[in-house]
């Protein structure tokens, strides 16, 4: 058998079953992560509600692409014998990230996910139900959090302890927006440095990028610091992202297209910096084709972005078999869709900061409680409660609602 058609079937072949077992040839023996919670059945669902958020930004947020004002997110309510699960979609109402927007996911999530859904069926089947949709990872990544949070609560456990990893202090890390000038990115990394951020993100764009760097490292010889391009480059601007090197970056994230990971194959052998792949990163396959392409060195898992906890899982586990470091991204999350890059980075294989910060910095008022804070030493703490951890406040949730739809 040709070695690449067995490794891809062998990747296929786990989908939905209790064992998660990574067999890609030629590298370390298999590795073997149990994935006991895949066999938990889903109980008999009440309501389920499709609830459109929209919360004000402390301050807008800039990419190279786009800047938002806000935060605008779908939340899946699902409801069964008392209990409560919660999914935020990581969706913009826009295409100027990701593909997906609130729109194209409330309308798969409705024709398309919650059919597939039926009482009695496992976890692990519901996720090899939704291998039936293709694409649409974010909407995938909806229902599956708030099933999973739904079935983590109805047993007692933290998100953390259901799927089966340890308590831990999880690792800070800011990214911050495109900035006006200089000196104000300068400022954002001082009270950053105050907080004790344990990492650095500063977003660059093309003529936004080689002097802001520069002029960061000057100030601070010493931090751990990155750069993400959110795809503003093309394969054209190799000598441009080469003089990135010079200043000991931890890594550049997605310097080129949303789509692409071959070109970055070839940028990666022009650069002494690792690159980081995000916007190109959907699914495990995805991510073993960047890996055996070397098109990166370490990979941004969001998992609203790569379908949800379940195949995040299965890309650290892979990743780290790899000796590729991953690290989980966000998306500007409201508590809920924090609270579960929170749970994920408890997972063997986030090795590195990432962009989990302070509620404070998004929004004045959030619509969970307790706010995620870092401690002395800029870690954060898993939140409290069962499931997610973090509770739901009703009348803050009703404020920031603009719509809401019952779908049973
Ligand atoms: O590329 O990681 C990104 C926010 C919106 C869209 C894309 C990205 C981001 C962030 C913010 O970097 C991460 C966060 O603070 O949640
Ligand atoms: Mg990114």
């Amino acid at each position: 058998m040709v070695a690449g058609a067995s490794r891809h079937t062998l990747a296929k072949s786990s989908y939905g079953k209790t064992e998660l077992i990574i067999n890609y040839p030629g590298k370390l023996p298999p590795m073997r992560h149990p994935m006991e919670f895949l066999k938990t059945a889903i109980a008999p669902i009440g309501h389920i509600d499709l609830i459109t958020v929209k919360l004000p930004f402390i301050q807008p947020f800039a990419i190279s692409s786009f800047s938002w004002a806000c935060k605008e997110a779908l939340v899946l309510k699902v409801e069964s014998g008392g209990v409560t699960g919660w999914g935020e979609c990581v969706a913009d109402p826009d295409p100027f990230y990701a593909p997906e927007t609130t729109a194209s996911c409330a309308y798969i999530i409705k024709n398309f996910l919650l059919p597939l859904l039926e009482p009695g069926m496992t976890l692990g089947e519901l996720s090899q139900q939704f291998h039936k949709v293709r694409g649409n990872e974010m909407a995938k990544a909806t229902v599956e959090n708030a099933v999973i949070d739904l079935l983590a609560k109805q047993n007692g456990m933290k998100l953390h302890q259901f799927l089966g990893w340890p308590e831990k202090k999880i690792m800070s890390g800011i990214s911050l927006g495109l900035q006006e000038t200089p000196d104000k990115l300068l400022q954002a990394i001082e009270e950053a440095l105050a907080k004790k951020y344990h990492r650095i993100k500063m977003k660059i764009k093309k003529g936004q990028d080689v002097d802001w760097v520069a002029a960061v490292r000057q100030r601070f010889p010493d931090i751990a610091l990155m750069v993400d391009a959110n795809g503003d480059y093309t394969l054209d601007e190799t000598a441009r992202l080469q003089e990135l090197d010079a200043y000991n970056l931890m890594m550049i994230e997605q310097p080129l297209s949303y789509s692409d990971i071959y070109q970055h194959s070839l940028l990666q052998k022009e650069l002494k910096t690792p690159l980081c792949l995000d916007e190109s990163i959907h699914t495990l396959a995805d991510a073993h084709t960047a890996i055996e392409l070397g098109a990166c060195r370490i990979i941004n898992i969001k998992q609203g972005r790569v379908g949800g906890l379940i195949e995040s899982l299965r890309m650290a586990v892979y990743a780290a078999s790899q000796g590729i470091p991953v690290w989980s991204g966000g998306m500007d999350e409201t508590g809920i869709g924090r609270a579960v890059n929170i749970h994920l980075q408890t997972v063997a294989g986030f090795s590195i900061p990432g962009d989990t910060s302070e509620t404070s910095r998004y929004f004045h008022e959030d619509i969970v409680d307790p706010p995620v804070v870092l401690d002395e030493e800029g870690f954060i703490a898993i939140p409290p409660g069962p499931g997610i951890g973090v509770e739901i406040i009703e009348e803050r949730l009703q404020r920031y609602t603009i719509s809401t739809e019952r779908l049973l």
